[in-house]
């Protein structure tokens, strides 16, 4: 069984993908599962060249950092050359009709309307495709917002195996186990997301102490703000929220000891890819061995797909 997860460098890695995903993934990992950064996917709408460039790599740096072993972390452009090959092959295979019910895309091209969004926004699912199969991926950790791209490279794979030959594993979804959502602190109506661009509410992985002080001393304290820190107190210290509700005299207290257990919950994972960001030359050696590790795995694949499909 191999699992693939991966994070999109859209922004800062946010206390949500730390307490909802990274931390999960570094605690649960098994022998082969694959964790990648995902920075082809942060091409799909407009990005800085340099600022994605180093968000991935800041990024790569935080999962080592959070304990995911070496050895099975990469960073998805190191692999262009063999994720394209295959995306081009699994767009050959992907019906428009397919890709047109992609809810996600809908969703996400509506405040633009479709003339003004990316190609590689509607295609992105065929991409995500490629990363699975690409690596033999057996199971896909989800949420409900991407089971219909998992269904779609299941799809894909089926389709492939019975036209051209039988060469990838053919993919499942599965529901990863219940974890913290972290809502945004100045607007705990919104999940915690990295690409928000008010980061008033937002706490970035790397964030200073002080920073991260200053951001919880001013969250918003309505009833869904105070629900939220309590969520996250309680994914911090294991307790359940019912029983820190009842611990804090007010929301003083409370922001206090969020703060408190916040900023230790992050500090090994912090200091760690800071002393990594901070010696590019042992963070290049990382990213060239999982690319390595990457690359060897998928070879084998992608040269018998483009074979049976007559692409080489
Ligand atoms: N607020 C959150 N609370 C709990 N878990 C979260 N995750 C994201 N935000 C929260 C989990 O982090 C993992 C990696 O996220 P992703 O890169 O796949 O994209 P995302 O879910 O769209 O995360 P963001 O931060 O909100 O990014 P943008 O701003 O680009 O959309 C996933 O497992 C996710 O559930």
């Amino acid at each position: 069984m191999t699992r693939i997860s991966g994070i999109t460098p859209s922004g800062h890695a946010q206390l949500g993908n730390y307490l909802g995903a990274i931390r999960r993934w570094a605690a649960d990992g098994a022998d082969g599962d694959l964790y990648f950064v995902s920075d082809l996917h942060a091409m799909t709408t407009a990005y800085h060249p340099q600022r994605l460039r180093s968000l991935a790599r800041e990024t790569l740096a935080i999962l080592v950092a959070a304990g995911i072993p070496q050895d099975r972390v990469f960073v998805q452009s190191d692999l262009i050359r063999e994720i394209g090959a295959l995306t081009w092959v699994l767009e050959c295979t992907c019906t428009y009709g397919e890709a047109s019910r992609m809810t996600q895309f809908k969703e996400k091209s509506r405040s633009k309307g479709v003339q003004g969004v990316r190609v590689g926004l509607f295609t992105y699912p065929v991409l995500m495709a490629a990363d699975i199969l690409l690596q033999g991926a057996t199971e896909v950790p989800v949420g409900a917002d991407q089971a219909q791209h998992v269904e779609l490279a299941r799809a894909l794979a089926r389709r492939f195996n019975t036209t051209y030959g039988d060469v990838f594993a053919v993919p499942e979804a599965v529901t990863p186990p219940a974890a913290a959502r972290v809502r945004d602190l100045a607007k705990p109506t919104r999940k915690m997301s990295k690409s928000t661009r008010d980061s008033a509410g937002v706490v970035a992985l790397l964030d200073d102490p002080d920073v991260v002080r200053r951001k919880i001393r001013r969250a918003v304290t309505d009833e869904d703000g105070v629900a939220n820190l309590l969520e996250i107190l309680a994914a911090c210290t294991g307790k359940s929220t019912d029983e820190l509700a009842s611990a804090y005299a007010g929301n003083e207290a409370l922001k206090e000891a969020v703060t408190e257990a916040v900023v230790e919950q992050l500090r090994p994972m912090r200091e760690g890819a800071l002393a990594l960001l901070a010696d590019p030359a042992s963070l290049d050696q990382v990213q060239a061995a999982g690319a390595d590790m990457a690359r060897r795995r998928g070879e084998h694949r992608l040269a018998a797909a483009l074979r049976m499909a007559g692409a080489s």
